[in-house]
């Protein structure tokens, strides 16, 4: 499943609960819900594990990287539905805060999904054991993207659904196995080496046709020879033919 699905899911899912994850003595916070949407995710927890939100992108780590890209809020980047918005210490925000980016944002405000954001207004009212007010999820839209740091994006190879390609690749290392059909094709090289052998009775059979051709010009004698023999032998031959019947 791709971010954006987990994402929209995950928000559709969520709107309206109150989400704890993690440290009961402070409920239903910004960073539960999003400890909730990285379990969906399946990514660790501890990639964003800190006391205070703003944590989150002030003292990123290495394991934050491995699972993130971080990019920092400009006035010109919109974040997309999935990515992780991190918000600084301002006036108003005075440990950060931390939410999903939803569909909708654009240069001029973030529309996101956020548990613990101006709960004055928005609660569930007032939990009897804490005697505090009840946070909730809900979407947000956060005119000039006020506070925010940046966005931790999901790295394309360490999201669920990226993993179902190693399989593929493994299904694309049988063929290899199949190139001894490819194999065959020296065998077939070897008509070229009989074509050689051929090339080679060619020059055979005009060596004796260069012999024969000097042979006439340096030696005149074997013509000449034999002629001479084949007269001799008709000489001989008219001369047993004389004897035989007039002598
Ligand atoms: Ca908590």
């Amino acid at each position: 499943m791709l971010v954006a699905e987990v994402a929209q899911k995950f928000i559709s899912d969520n709107i309206g609960n109150s989400l704890e994850a993690e440290d009961y003595s402070a409920l239903d916070q910004c960073m539960d819900e999003v400890f909730k949407y990285l379990d969906q995710l399946i990514i660790p927890r501890g990639t964003i594990r800190h006391q205070y939100a703003h944590e989150v992108w002030d003292n990123a780590t290495d394991f934050t990287r491995e699972y993130f890209d971080l990019i920092p809020n400009t006035p010109t980047f919109i974040p997309r539905i999935g990515d992780i918005a991190v918000f600084k210490v301002v006036t108003g925000i005075p440990v950060g805060h931390i939410c999903v980016v939803a569909t909708g944002s654009d240069v001029n405000n973030m529309v996101s999904f956020d548990q613990n954001w101006d709960t004055i207004h928005y609660n569930h009212g007032t939990d009897p054991k804490t005697g505090l007010l009840i946070p909730y999820c809900r979407l947000v839209v956060h005119n000039n993207y006020y506070g925010v740091a940046g966005f931790l994006r999901v790295k394309e190879n360490s999201s669920p659904s990226s993993s179902i390609s190693p399989s593929f690749s493994q299904s694309l290392s049988v063929s290899p196995s199949s190139s001894p059909s490819a194999s065959l094709s020296p065998s077939s090289s070897i008509s070229p080496s009989y074509s050689l052998s051929y090339s080679y009775s060619i020059s055979y059979s005009l060596s004796p046709s260069a012999s024969m051709s000097s042979s006439p010009s340096s030696s005149p004698s074997p013509s000449g020879q034999a002629s001479g023999d084949s007269g001799g032998f008709w000489q001989w031959f008219i001369n047993f033919l004389k004897k035989l019947f007039h002598g």
